[in-house]
């Protein structure tokens, strides 16, 4: 019963970086880790690669021959692999005892509503894979609250799509604050709080101020569902790395089931440290202190 992760998330939200990142810190405890690259838009891979979609088909002759654009490119070479997936089902059969780190492209239709992606996902798991979808969106979208509604959107989104367990990533926590500063304490965005707060500024706004109604269905929309929260992530920091390697573990049931020595240690590093993450000491870490007057 193999387990891994599938990394999602919009372009540029680091991805790619989360894989090489993960990879060094789960080979360290122990695990015997392998990373598929499914992304045809990764030109430089810096990481050790087990199986690459490159080899199966490439972006720039897609895009040449199919006379395609990028986002176009990407769309169908997934849905290429979908077709050639005996491809992808053969090469992983000499990976069984790995743990499978899976890095996907960023076009974020291919995880809201194009098929391709969620039929390759079923038929891993008719092979028995035991995925957790790992989703990244830029911790820095928090700091303006239309483009925190949005990747609440996306995220919830996401989820829906594709049926797996499911951990939101607020990455590159160490930049929350490089476009401005955080109206609320970060646990406010972390855990998603009382959303009306953030329609005042939302309705203040030049554009967003012709759309109350719709601002204030799209915050309805969100918290009747109550599913979205995030976790962080610094990629380089060890801490950060390692809190959330133990929710995705138990997310995904590895904590359980994954009898290997790497298992063993990460089960004793998170009985020290506990599993829950305190936001507090993330906020005191990377974020100024909020105004007084603003703050919840
Ligand atoms: N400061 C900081 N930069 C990061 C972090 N994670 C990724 N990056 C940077 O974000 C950029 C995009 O990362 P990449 O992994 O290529 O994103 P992808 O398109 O989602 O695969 C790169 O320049 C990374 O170095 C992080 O935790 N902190
Ligand atoms: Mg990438």
């Amino acid at each position: 019963m193999p387990f891994g992760q599938i990394i999602v998330g919009p372009p540029g939200s680091g991805k790619t970086t989360y894989c090489w990142g993960a990879y060094q810190y789960l080979t360290a405890i122990g695990r015997k880790v392998a990373i598929v690259n499914l992304d045809p838009a990764n030109d430089t891979i810096p990481y050790p690669c087990q199986v690459n979609i490159a080899d199966l088909i490439t972006l720039d002759d897609t895009m040449r021959e199919l006379s395609l654009g990028p986002n176009g490119g990407i769309m169908f070479c997934l849905e290429y692999l979908l077709e050639n997936l005996d491809w992808l089902t053969e090469k992983l059969e000499s990976l069984q005892d790995h743990y499978i780190l899976f890095d996907f492209p960023g076009q974020v239709e291919l995880f809201t509503h194009h098929n391709a992606v969620k039929k390759i996902l079923d038929k891993l798991e008719k092979l028995n894979y035991r995925l957790v979808a790992v989703h990244l969106v830029d911790a820095h979208y928090c700091t303006d609250p239309a483009k925190y509604i949005s990747v609440l959107l996306l995220s919830l989104k996401t989820m829906i799509q594709l049926e797996l367990p499911h951990v939101n990533v607020l990455s590159k926590i160490d930049l929350i604050e490089s476009y401005g500063k955080l109206r609320f304490n970060l646990d406010f965005y972390t855990d998603v709080m009382d959303l009306s707060y953030l329609l005042d500024s939302l309705n203040e706004d030049a554009f967003g101020s012709k759309f109350k109604k719709l601002n204030a269905a799209l915050v309805d929309l969100i918290e009747d569902f109550s599913l979205v929260g995030f976790y962080t992530l610094c990629v380089e920091d060890k801490d950060s790395m390692t809190k959330l390697q133990q929710v995705i573990d138990k997310a995904g049931g590895f904590v359980f089931g994954g009898l290997t020595e790497g298992n063993g240690s990460i089960m004793l590093s998170a009985m020290k440290s506990g599993y829950h993450e305190d936001v507090r000491d993330i906020q005191e870490r990377w974020m100024e202190e909020p105004d007084v007057d603003d703050n919840m």
